[in-house]
């Protein structure tokens, strides 16, 4: 590729940076109408609410232009280290509001808007997220990549423009039912495709040795079929401070080589379907949040993303003529879980097989390169690839996963002489059930570093899922706990809150998120503590709008508003969650509480399952059968309400964790790496009811026992229940309240009288229970008695409720960035 004009120019504003509309309701309005005509070719009175939209998106992306242009110049001039975040996934959530702040244009928008008598917030609402990702570990991507951007850290993000995002939820009689996500079909104003810059990629094929130039004997890589990747260029807009940096998603294009040779054939409909072949490559996000199903495609999206950044890095980001020994001084690729791991046999077979490295040359190269981020424990969430598969597909680099583990058996076994267990166990090739390659494995021994993403998280992938290797090198682990964007879930989603607390500390918060402690002394300030309730109030009301036009759902006044929102999934235990709600209703019906007693509550829920998980699904169905019932019994006069919205996104998260009261962390301790909603839930004041769990443990020890509702099992006392031998039956004949919840929903009191629809949920949970719900049942039970118990002292669950904004600072993926810098990536910000 070559950049730039073939001559000289002579015209003098060629050479000047582009201009940026002036910043003022007159200036906005001419770019807006300006757009308006000219990108939707509609006057003002003939556009409709999507022409308005898309005017409104190029218009702030106008403004956005020449920092991002400049951002590239100056980062490019300066030849820093960049980070290259590798991420299967971005769920990004809108993008009109996060643009609008990061340039200051909210109140210039809304004003310019309205002398063109139009509604800011209606065009607003026209946006569909871009829903690229799963859940917790798409959406850490997009806060870190947020946080880079204003914390003046070059950074550019890599994934993959699925063409249809996560699926959307849809409920027919209580069961899940998925719809695609079509969520380009009104256009995407936010994307810049650059098919001219599109990189090929290489698939198939065998491999064959020859003797180069030389004389020596090398390898290379014959393979069988190609596609293109396309770039499409998103903005990543810092907060307020000038800098734009880049997501780079790659969309799957058919070459014109592969069909041509199909075409000559004279098939004509098979060279169409070979089109379509290589385009199902970026075609769909796998649903699939924790078991990979280990599927071809998946592994083919896979390395299509990773060779394109990779090819894409090296040939256009670096300047020509680098000496690539030195590569580590330029890019450091942080692997977003194991999803992009194969850029490690990637990059080996760059350096060896076309820039001519040896092997020892460039393996010290690779392993400087990368860094290996984990979010799991669970064992069935660890991607092995059969070796038949990864042959079949990429055949060299296979060959090059052998090498690299057979290098590192022979330190290992130098480093444990006579110990072969040991080597086998760490060994990267698995024999059973079939050979395959353990890709965590592999990452850990590339990586410069591996990190888990809370405290408790990184101590058990030391201690259990990678002791071999953290006795190996103890050096290379650490932990970074996760954090959160404080512009788009507390700036963003809570403009009131944002306001009361600039009031009373200043608003540099939103960049130095632990200023929020110079709010502790307001939690005993009645003025401070009313207006903190009122816009909860006020929070809960924009909640019960939205949810009654969104999904015909109407939310009581008035209620402890109780919030589970997550992925189903059974480790997560949503249905202890349910449980407690069939309790509480089994005992106004058993007469064992009276209704007068019963804490006025809605519950929440969000959650999607994977489409093949049938017992999250089962559990879904459940949940809305019991909600109708519920929700439909007049004997509880009111005071106990279940709602489950479908389609739980970023988009309605942003609406309901400001409202809620309650937040429910209840994962069996030990299985939930992290989670994010917890600090979400907290910086916006509400008080949790959790597991000894993941950043659980950490949100309690900076808020304080006091304004944390702990309940359950401790880690260690789970492996040692689970090592004594656990009988779920036990607690549900010893525990007559859980017996009763039990065998309400068995006597088909929510199923019509049909005993057995739910025998798959119940039964499991009597027979199996591999998470120990019913364990952590009474547990649970009396800890939600002391959430009552607190609710009824208004004022002091609100003073609890502001400490817990005010000590939660410490999870602002800002903190998170600045500790993977120092930790990791050994490199600091721009200027
Ligand atoms: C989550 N993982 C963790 N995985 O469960 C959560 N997996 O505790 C943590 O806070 C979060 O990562 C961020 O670290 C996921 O979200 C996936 O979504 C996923 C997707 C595909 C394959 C495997």
């Amino acid at each position: 590729r070559t950049y730039g004009p073939a001559s000289t120019p002579t015209h003098p504003l060629a050479t000047a940076p582009v201009g940026t509309p002036p910043f003022s309701v007159d200036g906005f309005v001419r770019e807006f109408l300006h757009e308006l005509n000219t990108n939707q070719g509609v006057t003002l009175s003939r556009s409709s609410v999507n022409d308005q939209y898309l005017a409104l998106a190029s218009t702030v992306k106008n403004y956005l232009m020449a920092r991002w242009l400049e951002t590239n110049r100056k980062t490019r001039e300066a030849k820093v280290k960049t980070i290259g975040y590798l991420s299967a996934e971005y769920l990004l959530g809108r993008q009109l509001g996060n643009a609008l702040l990061a340039t200051d244009l909210n109140d210039i928008a809304r004003q310019g808007l309205e002398l063109c008598g139009l509604d800011l917030p209606t065009l607003r609402a026209q946006e569909v997220e871009p829903g690229l990702g799963n859940g917790g570990l798409g959406r850490l991507a997009a806060c870190f990549i947020d946080s880079m951007a204003t914390m003046d850290v070059p950074s550019i993000g890599y994934g993959i423009r699925y063409e249809y995002g996560i699926f959307r939820q849809t409920f027919v009689d209580g069961r899940q039912v998925e719809q695609p996500d079509t969520w380009l079909a009104l256009g995407s104003p936010w994307e810049f495709p650059h098919p001219e810059a599109a990189v090929r990629v290489d698939f198939g094929g065998h491999t064959e040795t020859y003797v180069d130039d030389d004389g020596r004997e090398r390898c290379r890589w014959i393979p069988a079929w190609n596609v293109l990747g396309v770039p499409y260029n998103y903005m990543v807009p810092g907060y307020l401070n000038g800098r734009v940096n880049t997501l780079r998603l790659w969309s799957a294009q058919a070459t014109k080589a592969f069909d041509l040779q199909i075409f000559n054939a004279g098939d004509y409909a098979q060279a169409v379907r070979a089109q379509t072949f290589a385009e199902n490559i970026s075609k769909v996000l796998y649903p699939e949040d924790s078991t990979p199903q280990g599927k071809e495609l998946r592994l083919q999206q896979q390395y299509f993303f990773v060779a394109c950044s990779l090819r894409d890095f090296l040939d256009n980001e670096l300047e020509e003529g680098f000496d690539l020994h030195h590569l580590s001084e330029r890019i450091i690729f942080q692997l977003n879980d194991t999803h992009p791991v194969i850029a490690v046999p990637e990059l080996m077979r760059i350096l060896m097989d076309e820039k001519g490295f040896e092997w020892e040359e460039a393996w010290e190269v690779t392993k400087s390169c990368f860094a290996y981020t984990c979010h799991t424990l669970l064992p069935e969430a660890l991607e092995v690839w059969s070796t038949e598969l990864l042959g079949r597909l990429l055949p060299r680099h296979l060959e090059i996963i052998f090498g690299i583990n057979e290098r590192f058996l022979k330190e290992v076994r130098a480093a444990f002489p006579g110990d072969e267990m040991r080597a086998r166990r760490m060994s990267m090739i698995a024999e059973y059930p079939e050979q395959g390659v353990r890709m965590a494995y592999l990452a850990t021994v590339a990586g410069t570093k591996v990190n888990g993403v809370a405290e408790l998280h990184s101590q058990l992938l030391r201690d259990k899922v990678l002791p071999d290797f953290s006795q190996l090198w103890p050096d290379k682990f650490t932990n970074v706990t996760n954090g959160v964007t404080p512009r788009r879930f507390v700036r963003m989603a809570n403009p009131k809150l944002s306001e009361l607390i600039t009031d009373a500390i200043g608003s540099n918060w939103v960049t130095d998120l632990e200023r929020l402690k110079e709010l502790e002394p307001y939690a005993d300030d009645p003025e401070f503590q009313a207006r903190f309730s009122e816009i909860k109030a006020w929070n809960k009301k924009r909640l019960t709008d939205l949810l009654r036009q969104r999904d015909g759902i109407d939310l009581p006044s008035g209620h402890l508003l109780d919030v589970m929102v997550k992925r189903l999934h059974e480790y997560k235990r949503q249905s202890l969650k349910l449980l407690h709600i069939v309790s509480l209703y089994e005992r106004v019906l058993s007469g064992t509480l009276a209704v007068e007693d019963l804490t006025p509550r809605t519950v929440v829920f969000g959650a999607k399952a994977a489409p093949g998980y049938r017992m999250a699904k089962d559990t879904i169905h459940l949940i809305n059968k019991v909600a109708k019932v519920i929700n439909a019994d007049e004997r509880l006069e009111g005071r106990l309400k279940v709602a489950f919205p479908a389609n739980y996104n970023v988009t309605l998260a942003e609406k309901l964790i400001p409202a809620a009261d309650l937040s429910e962390q209840i994962s069996l301790a030990g299985m939930e790496a992290s989670g994010t909603g917890n600090m979400k839930f907290a910086l916006n004041g509400a008080l949790t009811i959790g597991t000894d769990d993941g950043a659980n443990v950490e949100i309690r020890r900076l808020v304080g026992d006091k304004h944390f509702f702990l309940f359950g099992m401790s880690e260690p006392e789970v492996a040692e229940l689970g090592a004594k031998g656990y009988t779920p039956g036990s607690y549900y004949e010893s525990n007559p309240q859980l017996k009763a919840a039990l065998d309400l929903i068995l006597s088909g009191e929510f199923s019509e009288g049909d005993r057995h629809m739910f025998d798959s949920v119940v039964y499991n949970l009597l027979h199996q229970d591999r998470f120990m719900a019913l364990a952590d049942f009474q547990s649970y039970i009396d800890a939600q008695a002391r959430v009552e118990a607190k609710y009824a002292d208004e004022a002091a669950w609100t003073r609890s409720a502001i400490l817990n904004v005010a000590r939660t600072g410490y999870f602002s993926s800002d903190r998170s960035m600045r500790d993977y810098l120092q930790r990791i990536w050994h490199t600091t910000p721009m200027i």
